[in-house]
């Protein structure tokens, strides 16, 4: 497989995150990626480049060209309002809900960070433009090198900030290009006629679903932590099925907080046979390992062992398949559950 290494990751760098109500340290740090690529050190799978730049165009088909002018002022906006900003980040605290003007971008910089998020968890850094556009790289080579013939079955985009909670003009959930979606529409824009979009990270992938929910030609599917308890809340229950037409192209399979790995594996089975029926030409599948029983925010109780079976099982569905990092917060288990994964696919 091939492997697209975010060089910029680390720019992103969050301090603090709000978190019933204290500022706690971020969860979603450098670190998380520097693990995946030692273990890739210890246990190579492919070859690991850089992308070249990814085309506006593309990234302007997923998000709305305005929120992608923010966020790529956002960081000198910030510091222009005073100085000693630079030594913090940038966290929303005001966000316009029913009922309030979203047309309209304020001219205060805090009403404009609200406009374009929806947490408090998810602070906006120096870096954390230059990271995600070159996330967005990633995902974009990834899916073009699986054209043509002496292809790859897979190819995957090593990157962080993840991206599958941001949708076409909002960030959230430590995520801010969806990355996903750019593969998704790469995919789509080099021949792929169908796509499915698997998302298995802890977290329904809220930004992903709200993306393709019209749309007939990328099914999205997502396995996660039933949101009535679990992040997102306000999007991922099992009765949102797509819309117009769109309609029937989108599957959630929410599970309570303590399933384990049998339950787990069996709601994938469900979405790999949904996939079967799609018939896509190519999968992308948004790879959260917060779904292991080690992890400080989430609640299933997958064991590292369990991530080659799962690996095992996404390679069952016979497709070029895209790997997007998304969440994943036992940072020091990162490594060996990611590559567990890439392993089990390739084996
Ligand atoms: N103040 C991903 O796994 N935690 N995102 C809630 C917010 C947010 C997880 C605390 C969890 C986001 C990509
Ligand atoms: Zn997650």
């Amino acid at each position: 497989m091939l492997i697209y290494a975010n060089p910029r990751h680390a720019g992103h760098s969050g301090r603090q995150e709000m978190y019933r109500g204290r500022l706690v340290p971020c969860h979603e740090v450098p670190a998380r990626l520097e693990h995946v690529l030692a273990e890739l050190a210890r246990r190579p799978l492919g070859e690991i480049r850089e992308a070249p730049p990814v085309a506006r165009a593309l990234l302007e088909a997923v998000h709305a060209p305005r929120y992608l002018r923010f966020l790529e002022t956002a960081w000198q906006q910030w510091v222009a309002l005073d100085p000693a900003n630079a030594a913090l980040d940038a966290l929303p605290s005001v966000w316009p809900v029913r009922g309030f003007r979203a047309d309209l971008e304020p001219a205060n910089f805090a009403a404009r960070l609200g406009l374009y998020s929806f947490d408090a968890g998810t602070p906006l850094t120096e870096g954390t433009w230059a990271a995600a556009e070159a996330g967005a790289a990633c995902a974009a080579a990834a899916a073009f090198s699986l054209a043509g013939s002496g292809a790859p079955r897979a190819a995957v985009a090593l990157t962080r900030p993840p991206g599958h909670h941001a949708g076409a003009d909002f960030f959230g959930g430590y995520c801010f290009v969806n990355n996903a979606a750019v593969a998704a529409q790469a995919l789509r824009e080099q021949g792929a006629r169908r796509v499915a979009v698997l998302d298995v990270d802890y977290h329904h992938g809220n930004g992903t679903q709200s993306l393709f929910y019209e749309r007939a030609d990328v099914l999205t599917l997502s396995i996660h932590g039933d949101p009535r308890t679990e992040y997102p809340f306000y999007l991922g229950h099992a009765d949102e099925t797509g819309a117009g037409a769109g309609l029937g192209f989108n599957l959630n399979l929410p599970l309570p907080a303590g399933t384990d790995f049998a339950h787990w594996r069996a709601a994938l089975a469900t979405a790999l046979a949904r996939i079967a029926a799609f018939a896509p030409d190519a999968l992308v599948v948004a790879l959260g390992v917060d779904t292991y029983e080690g992890d400080p925010i989430s609640r299933f109780r997958l064991a590292s062992g369990d991530y080659l079976q799962l690996g095992a099982d996404i390679a069952g569905a016979g497709l070029p398949t895209v790997f997007t990092l998304e969440g994943g917060y036992a940072v020091a288990a990162m490594g060996t559950n990611v590559v567990n994964v890439l392993e089990g696919f390739e084996a």
